[in-house]
């Protein structure tokens, strides 16, 4: 497991040196010397932890909490803060402005060394959680709920410009079937090998490939026109019949084959994220309908 990083601001060095004395053998260190500093350094490390000093030249510790827990990106990095001794008021107003803790000067070791290591175990199981929470289990792709809010937002965002957006549903064929023959743990290896063909197959970043049920996917191709899709839609295709994974009871191939579906339209603000997937889910059934082993736009 790597190491936490911890950025510790302070305009006094001598502290910094002290809580760095302290923590340097178990945390990535980086520190900063003012309000400012602190900021930077924040938007391009990303720490896990932040010890603040309060009193500071210019931005003080104050409004910098404020701004980091302002910031979507740097929202979740604990604050704790370190100031003098029995400032109550203080307390109180770093914790109310949604600190996680407080330490006080002068640092004693032992403690500044046990909240630090609490909090950053809390962080990692919070981030922990949170990947969790979006993420399918058996081929480590988006899961529906996470896909179904990506949808939605992306829905949101391109309807301001009016750009085109398309979204690819694909099921398995005949997957029944192979589980029938080859046995429910193949068939989860299956799945899993389907899912990461579907993340080879999509090249842009903004795409999102998730598991949307049991043996089908889908995948939200934000900025595609229906060209567009339909060469992505090629491409799983293909990369999914290069896995060759043997099908003895398929009808339509001695391999394991997809039907595919895709919608595609410019965004606007009447086409909610069920509109996206019924129309998907309409072209997908007409694959099937047509023999399976293919693509409908
Ligand atoms: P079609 O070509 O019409 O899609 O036929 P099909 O047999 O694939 O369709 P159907 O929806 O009837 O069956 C899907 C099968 O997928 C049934 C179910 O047991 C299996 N399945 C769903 N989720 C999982 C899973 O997580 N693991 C495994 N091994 N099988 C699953
Ligand atoms: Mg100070
Ligand atoms: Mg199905
Ligand atoms: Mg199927």
């Amino acid at each position: 497991m790597s190491k936490a990083t911890i950025l510790i601001v302070d305009d006094e060095i001598s502290n910094i040196e002290i809580m760095n004395a302290v923590l340097e053998d178990d945390y990535e260190i980086c520190f900063a010397t003012s309000g400012q500093q602190a900021l930077d350094i924040a938007r391009t490390v990303q720490p896990d932890l932040i010890l603040l000093d309060v009193l500071m030249p210019g931005i003080d510790g104050f409004e910098v909490c404020r701004q980091i827990k302002a910031d979507i990106m740097l929202v979740d990095i604990p604050i704790i803060f370190t100031t003098g001794l029995g400032d109550t008021e203080d307390e109180m107003r770093g914790l109310s402005l949604g600190a996680i803790d407080y330490v006080t000067k002068p640092i004693q070791p032992a403690i500044l060394r046990a909240r630090v290591g609490n909090h950053v175990e809390l962080k990692r199981l919070r981030d922990q959680l949170a990947t969790l929470a979006v993420t399918d289990a058996l081929t480590g792709l988006s899961n529906r709920r996470h896909m179904e809010r990506s949808l939605q937002a992306e829905s949101a965002r391109l309807t301001r410009t009016g750009e085109w957006m398309s979204v690819i549903m694909l099921d398995i064929d005949f997957f029944k079937q192979f589980n029938d023959t080859y046995g429910h743990p193949a068939g989860d290896r299956c799945i899993a090998m389907v899912g990461a063909a579907l993340t080879r197959a999509v090249k842009r970043a903004t795409d999102l490939p998730a598991r949307y049920g049991g043996e089908e996917f889908a995948c939200i191709l934000p900025g595609a026109d229906p060209q567009g899709a339909e060469l992505v839609a090629q491409e799983i295709r293909l990369q999914i019949q290069s896995l060759n994974i043997p099908h003895a009871q398929s009808q339509v191939s001695p391999f394991i084959t997809v039907s595919i579906g895709v919608a595609s339209a410019r965004c606007h603000a009447d086409l909610p994220a069920e509109l996206w997937m019924a129309e998907a889910d309409r072209q997908l059934y007409a694959s099937k309908q047509r023999g399976r082993d293919c693509i409908t736009t």
